[in-house]
């Protein structure tokens, strides 16, 4: 039952996430199915603006669109777009029907080590439910958001999780009731101890990775310790479910780190290996366990794809810890520069 439509246009903000349980390695099959379930924190500040201007034009083989970077053309942006367009044309019939106009920003800065995919396929995704919504406006609200994250997922697995809830989850699990590999869900019964979590990301490397995660999920085929991998992520993230629900810190810290920890140890053990840690990342990372062990404050760290530190801690230390931060991690971030986040909502 489609309405027509001619023209309109939509917006939506999405954040980025920062993951617990790192997804780190795919199924073969080509579909963004992850090898073993993820988890992760939704964060506030760190988003992706995207509108869309849709016009209908005549139905033919191609899709048609304009991509925009804060107003400007991106034209190396484009093949991304097209590979997801083609990538979700047999969920979403209809897109070939209209010219899409896409602009997008970022409200963190450029290059800054924080990956943008996640939140611009999470973005982009909204927009192209919206546009599903103005032609079949019986969709209910959970179709809608699933399918945006199931959509998103076939961007970038990661985006999945960025779609909505303070805190969630991907890839089936025993722990968890609804878990699915094909898009996120949001965790519910989240623990008083872990409402506004802080993040505060040190960036400490704003270059260009030498190695895409893409490519870097790929070397998880064939790598000697995947599959007991794989059967740890599963095992921590039925810890952590515990964990989150029972608001436990300290244990909620072992987890974490060790996660950051091995996502790293699993590129180092990779062929060809790789390190995307920097002396810096280890610096700060000594520096936050003396800060720890001097304190007895509930801080600890994780890592992304990169050298970039995420420092996690809980509100109510939050002025102790950022003076820390500005006392003695500042000096190893590439110009002094951090970015303070926090557990967010969604797009
Ligand atoms: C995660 N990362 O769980 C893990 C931990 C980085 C480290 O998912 O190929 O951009 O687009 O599915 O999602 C980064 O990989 O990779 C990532 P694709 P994605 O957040």
């Amino acid at each position: 039952n489609f309405s027509t439509i001619d023209k309109t246009a939509f917006a939506w903000s999405a954040p980025s996430n920062i993951a617990l349980v790192k997804y780190w390695g795919k199924k073969e099959n080509g579909e963004q199915i992850p090898a073993n379930p993820s988890i992760s924190f939704t964060l506030k500040h760190c988003k992706t603006i995207t509108s869309v201007e849709v016009k209908r034009k005549e139905m033919n083989e191609s899709f048609s669109f304009d991509l925009l970077f804060e107003g400007q053309p991106k034209e190396e942006f484009k093949p991304k777009i097209q590979k997801f367009l083609e990538r979700i044309e047999r969920f979403c019939p209809y897109l070939k029907n209209f010219h899409l106009v896409i602009d997008t920003k970022n409200t963190f800065p450029h290059s800054s080590g924080i990956a943008s995919s996640a939140s611009g396929m999470a973005a982009l995704a909204m927009n192209i439910m919206s546009l599903e919504k103005a032609l079949v406006p019986a969709i209910s609200d959970d179709y809608f958001y699933a399918k945006a994250s199931f959509l998103a997922r076939l961007g970038s697995g990661s985006a999945c999780r960025s779609i909505k809830g303070e805190v969630v989850t991907w890839g089936e699990n025993q722990s968890i009731k609804a878990s699915s590999d094909l898009f996120g869900v949001a965790f519910e019964s989240l623990h008083e101890n872990f409402k506004q979590y802080q993040d505060t990301i040190l960036l400490v490397d704003k270059g260009e990775k030498v190695v895409s995660s893409t490519l870097g999920h790929d070397l998880m085929h064939g790598h000697p310790y995947a599959e007991r991998r794989f059967e740890q992520a599963h095992d921590n993230l039925a810890a952590l479910s515990t964990i989150l629900k029972e608001g436990a810190i300290e244990d909620f810290i072992k987890i974490v780190e060790s996660e950051a920890l091995t996502l790293h140890a699993m590129m180092m053990t990779s062929m060809p290996y790789f390190i995307l840690m920097k002396p810096n990342t280890l610096e700060i990372i000594t520096k936050i366990w003396q800060f720890r062990n001097d304190t007895k404050f509930p801080v600890c760290f994780t890592l992304d794809a990169g050298a970039n530190v995420h420092v996690l801690y809980p509100n109510n230390v939050k002025e102790k810890v950022l003076q820390f931060i500005k006392d003695e991690l500042v000096g190893y971030c590439e110009n002094g520069q951090y970015i303070c986040d926090e557990i967010g909502k969604g797009a």
